[in-house]
This record gives C-alpha cells, structure tokens and sequence, in this order.
C-alpha cells in the first residue's frame, strides 16, 4: 500500500514537470490580440475592478457626462465589481448647491460581448434625500465593505440590479458616440434617490465563445525564454 502510494505521489511529480516544462514552452508574451475593450458610461462617476484589480477610474467626477474606455486582458472566470456614484451632496443626497435630486445610471460593455442587465448584482449604500424630502433633506449611509471588489467576496445576499431605459437614464452625447448595443441602463431600485451603489458580476467563461489564452500566472513563467546571449539584439531593437 505504501509503496503504491509512493508510486502514485512520484508519478504525479513527474506529470506535475513534464507539465510545468510544457506549459514554460507554450506561453507566449500576450499582445494587444489578447485585449479586450471596455467601454463604460456612469452618471456620473464609477471605478472598476476586475479579477480584484482596480482597471479603471472614471478621471471626470462630475460633468459634463463621459465615456472611458480602457484595455483589458481577460482571465476567465472574471469578476467584475463597480463602485458607481451620483453626484450627491453626501450631507443631503442633492446636487447644484441642494437645488435638485439628480439620478444615477451605469452601463458598460465589453468586446467579449460582456454587457450590463438584470443578471447583476446591485447593492445601494449612500440614499437620499430619504422619501424625497428636499426641505429636510436626509440621508441613510450604509458602510461599504472593505473587500467589496474582491473575488471572494460574497454578494449571493444582495438584491438584482434593476434595468431602466435610454428614457428613464437619458445619457448625453458621448454615449451615443459609441458602441452599447445589448448593453442596458442598470442601478439599484431607486435611480434617483439612491447615490452610492456597487455593483458585481462573475462571467463564467466569454460570452463571444472565443478560445482565449489565460495570462495571468505569466511572471510566474518564462514568456518566449529568450537567451542571454539575445539580451544585446533586444537591446538595439528598443525591447
Ligand atoms: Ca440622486
Ligand atoms: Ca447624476
């Protein structure tokens, strides 16, 4: 019994190098192929994390009403966490000096054909003005928790994103200027009351069903193993 064990654990081993030698000798370096585009549109500002990594911060907080659009490299499955703010006085929940309770809205699509709809997670933390009393104006802030964008985290409690239309979101010019076709307008329940919201979502595999090379161990391997003796050619050509 010991010595099949033994034979099985050493076995493994060597399966465990043949494969690792493999796996060394088919990396490659990733190249712009390899990326996909992220595309998003937050009224009125949003940060991303995907796979726990911070990817993409929305660089205008307020207006005018814009589109970032960044380069990602997939990994699969992918978890992606939105933290999305309307522009709300923190202290009353209203905007242009406590004169008006503006709305929300968040969409995003990715060129894997990841898109934003009612399979979201979608969790309110900062509301108000609560009852949409704008002459005591109050509101309600719940503590976001500290690992919200992370993989691990678990969301399986929180409430479905709610899908609202063009109409109800009526983005400005710039979104019209590009791609969100199959995408769709997504908040918490309230578009108007509720400012601060984090939305999730796990995409188990591509939605394009495109076969794609997973990089993110590759410091951990030898990309293309180039020699020492390479190291002065790669040098001449600005490598
Ligand atoms: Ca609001
Ligand atoms: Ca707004």
């Amino acid at each position: 019994m010991k010595r099949g064990i033994s034979m099985v654990t050493l076995l493994m081993s060597l399966g465990g190098c043949v494969w690792m030698a493999h796996a060394a000798s088919q990396i490659r370096k990733p190249s712009m192929d390899d990326t996909i585009r992220a595309t998003i549109y937050a009224d009125n500002w949003f940060e991303m994390y995907v796979n726990g990594e911070l990817v993409a911060v929305d660089s205008i907080r307020f207006i005018p009403h814009n589109v970032i659009a960044v380069d990602l490299l997939p990994a699969y499955p992918m978890t992606i966490a939105v933290l999305a703010k309307d522009n709300a006085d923190p202290k009353t929940g209203m905007e242009y000096a406590n004169t008006n309770i503006g709305d929300g809205g968040f969409i995003l699509k990715f060129s894997d054909g990841t898109v934003t709809d009612a399979r979201w997670k979608a969790k309110a933390f900062s509301r108000g003005p609560l009852g949409g009393d704008t002459k005591n104006p109050r509101v309600e802030d719940t503590p976001i928790p500290p690992n919200w964008y992370a993989v691990d985290f678990d969301d399986s409690s929180w409430p479905q994103a709610r899908v609202f239309s063009l109409e109800d979101v009526a983005p400005k010019a710039p979104f019209f200027e590009h791609d969100f076709e199959g995408a769709k307008f997504i908040w918490s329940d309230d578009l108007a009351l509720d400012n601060t919201v984090v939305f999730r979502l796990r995409v188990a595999k591509p939605p394009d069903g495109k076969s794609r090379i997973d990089f993110r161990n590759l410091n951990d391997l030898i990309p293309d193993a180039p020699r020492a003796k390479d190291a002065s050619k790669k040098k001449k050509r600005g490598r």
